[in-house]
C-alpha cells in the first residue's frame, strides 16, 4: 500500500521564522505556500528529494486558530513532530482497504484537499502507535 515518505509534518509557532531555520540549516527550498482553512494550518512545502512517484518534503504548519488540530498540539505538546505523510497510488482505495480491515480508525470519510493538489487522508494516532499518520496520492505528473 505504502510506496514511499511523502513528508514529514512538523508543528511550529512561527512558521516564516521556522522556514528561515531550515533554509539556513539544511539548503532546502519552499516550493509551495498555502493556506489550508479545511485543515486550519497556514503550511510551506520543502523539498528534500525526488524519487519514484514524486518528491518528498519537510511540511511545516502553523495553527491559523487555537482550536485547530495544530493548535491543539502546540498547546498540549510545544513545536515538533506533528504527522508522518506516506504516499499512496490511490488514497481511496487505501482509506477503503483500512476501514474494511477495521482496526484503524479514519479521521477523514473521504479524501481532503492538501498541499500541491495532493489528495489526503488521515489515520487516527491512538491506532498507529502514537503517530498520527497521513496518507498522500500526488496528481498525475505533468509532462
Ligand atoms: N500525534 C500523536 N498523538 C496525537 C496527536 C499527534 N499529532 N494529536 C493528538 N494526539 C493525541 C493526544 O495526545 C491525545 O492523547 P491522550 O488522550 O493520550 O492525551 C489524543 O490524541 C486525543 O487528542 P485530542 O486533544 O482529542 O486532540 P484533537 O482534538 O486535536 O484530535 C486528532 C486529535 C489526531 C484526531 C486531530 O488532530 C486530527 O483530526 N488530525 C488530523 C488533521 C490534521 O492534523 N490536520 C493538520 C495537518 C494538515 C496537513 O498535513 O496538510
Ligand atoms: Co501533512
Amino acid at each position: 500500500m505504502l510506496m514511499r515518505i511523502d513528508h514529514v509534518g512538523i508543528a511550529c509557532e512561527n512558521l516564516e521564522e521556522k522556514i528561515a531555520f531550515y533554509e539556513s540549516t539544511f539548503g532546502v527550498r519552499v516550493v509551495s505556500r498555502d493556506v489550508n482553512e479545511e485543515q486550519g494550518v497556514k503550511e510551506a512545502m520543502l523539498h528534500v528529494a525526488d524519487g519514484e512517484g514524486g518528491g518528498s518534503y519537510i511540511q511545516l504548519l502553523e495553527p491559523l486558530h487555537p482550536d485547530t488540530p495544530v493548535g491543539r498540539f502546540l498547546a498540549r505538546r510545544g513545536e515538533g513532530l506533528h504527522h508522518v505523510a506516506y504516499g499512496v497510488p490511490d488514497v481511496g482505495k487505501a482509506m477503503r482497504q483500512i476501514d474494511a480491515d477495521g482496526d484503524v480508525r479514519l479521521l477523514d470519510s473521504r479524501p481532503r484537499h492538501g498541499a500541491m493538489g495532493t489528495s489526503i487522508a488521515f489515520l487516527h494516532p491512538k491506532d498507529v502507535g502514537g503517530v498520527l499518520t497521513e496518507l498522500v496520492e500526488s496528481p498525475p505528473r505533468q509532462s
